[in-house]
């Protein structure tokens, strides 16, 4: 072989494989630069440093009460600072909720399900600390909706409970959360679940009446009434969750508004029974009855370890919250003794209109708080148990 071949044969061979890499790795594996697994650790661009340091050191000079103040420790920052899921999703994506509103009582949420993992130093101790003790080893039961017929009606002489509500949420397989969501898919995803719910039948047939559109006049009476979601939550539109409002929204509901739907508000969908009074087994019963026939027509995103998936953490698992509307005038004298009762019965205080609002006329929503490492019967009967002890404490009083 004369020289020249000697040379020019490796050099080919060589360049042969290093592009064969090249294309490989382009077709097979995601950008380097989006990729999970610590390389990507030069690739979170210098303005997001640069905002994450920021919202480091506002955090830690502030006296914000939050799970993500507690558990972003300078160890835990420095180690996820320069991750990004494969979404491209960064810390700050996870964080600028509760940085932003100090006044946050979790301060998190995951743009999109990967970042539930790669980011699961921040997520996993807040999980834990929510959801009373569910650690990162532990794994999220099976669903189990339980014997219905085992609950009843919390109040039936109608002395405390004005209302009784259940709300699960899910995720739509195929789609990321709401800071990854183009308003494409927005529009995708709200004609999938009006063409879906158009299905329904019996108690559950009704509407789907989108938010774009919508007068003002009606959707403010759907809040007020406590069918519709409120807009320009200060807490999901820091977290990049209400981009393209209002499009891809909507709300669902029979003719009574006992089963009602939100479309792409927090999550994807937020399936709703509720109804005047105690009952709870009724409400109960006809949630039961609608999810189970919605699932045989949306696949939803499920993890094995952490359950249903959901942008907030405090909704994963189950995903369930039962609530009553309960006036409980001698109990609620003393706001800081009814949530240090509540919280020992598993429980949590909201006011009238929702998260971060206050009591209007003595009338609280309490709910049952943790929604993982238990059966949806079980999150429930927290809340019917609870509410049972709280009744008998305000009747001694
Ligand atoms: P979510 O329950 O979906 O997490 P919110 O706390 O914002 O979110 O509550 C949503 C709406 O549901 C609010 O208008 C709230 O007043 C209403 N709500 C909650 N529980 C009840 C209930 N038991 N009866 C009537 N309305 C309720
Ligand atoms: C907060 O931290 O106060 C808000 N980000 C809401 C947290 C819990 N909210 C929820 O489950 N919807």
């Amino acid at each position: 072989m004369n020289y020249k071949l000697k040379v020019t044969i490796p050099v080919v061979v060589c360049g042969g494989a290093v592009l064969a890499y090249y294309l490989i790795r382009r077709f097979t594996l995601p950008p380097l630069d989006s990729r999970v697994d610590g390389k990507a650790a030069a690739m979170v661009d210098a303005a997001t440093i640069e905002k994450l340091e920021a919202g480091f050191s506002k955090l830690q000079a502030s006296d914000s009460k939050s799970l993500l103040k507690k558990y972003l420790t300078k160890e835990v920052f420095d180690a996820l600072k320069n991750k990004k899921t494969s979404f491209g999703s960064t810390l700050l994506d996870c964080i600028q909720s509760g940085v932003e509103n100090l006044d946050s009582g979790v301060g998190i949420y995951a743009p999109d399900a990967e970042a539930y993992t790669v980011f699961a130093d921040l997520f996993d101790p807040i999980i834990e600390d929510y959801h009373n003790g569910f650690k990162k080893t532990d794994k999220h039961p099976a669903k189990n909706w339980g014997d219905v017929e085992t609950l009843g009606n919390l109040d039936p002489a109608g002395e405390f409970v004005v209302s009784t509500r259940v709300r699960c949420g899910r995720s739509m397989e195929g789609y990321p959360f709401n800071p990854c969501l183009t308003e494409a898919q927005y529009k995708e995803m709200e004609e999938k679940v009006a063409s879906t719910l158009s299905g329904l039948e019996g108690e559950l047939k009704g509407t789907f009446y989108p938010l774009t559109g919508m007068s003002k006049e009606t959707q403010q009476q759907l809040i007020d009434d406590h069918f519709l979601f409120k807009e320009g939550d200060r807490f999901l539109q820091a977290a990049n969750a209400c981009r393209f409002w209002p499009s891809g929204r909507g709300i669902y509901h029979n003719e009574n508004k006992t089963f009602l739907v939100w479309c792409n508000e927090e999550d994807h969908l937020r399936l709703i029974s509720m109804q005047m009074g105690g009952d709870l087994k009724q409400v109960y019963k006809r949630l039961v009855t609608a999810v189970n026939d919605i699932e045989k027509r949306i696949p939803f995103s499920h993890d094995d370890r952490l359950g249903f998936l959901t942008f907030c953490p405090t909704n994963l698992g189950t995903t369930v919250r039962a609530s009553v509307h309960i006036k409980l005038p001698k109990l609620a004298a003393d706001k800081a003794k009814l949530e240090e009762i509540a919280s020992k019965y598993h429980l949590q205080v909201r006011g009238t209109r929702g998260e971060h609002t206050e009591a209007e006329g003595g009338v609280y929503d309490i709910s049952n708080k943790r929604r993982m490492g238990l059966t949806e019967y079980d999150a429930v009967k927290e809340m019917y148990d609870g509410i049972a002890e709280l009744i008998k404490i305000e009747k001694t009083l």
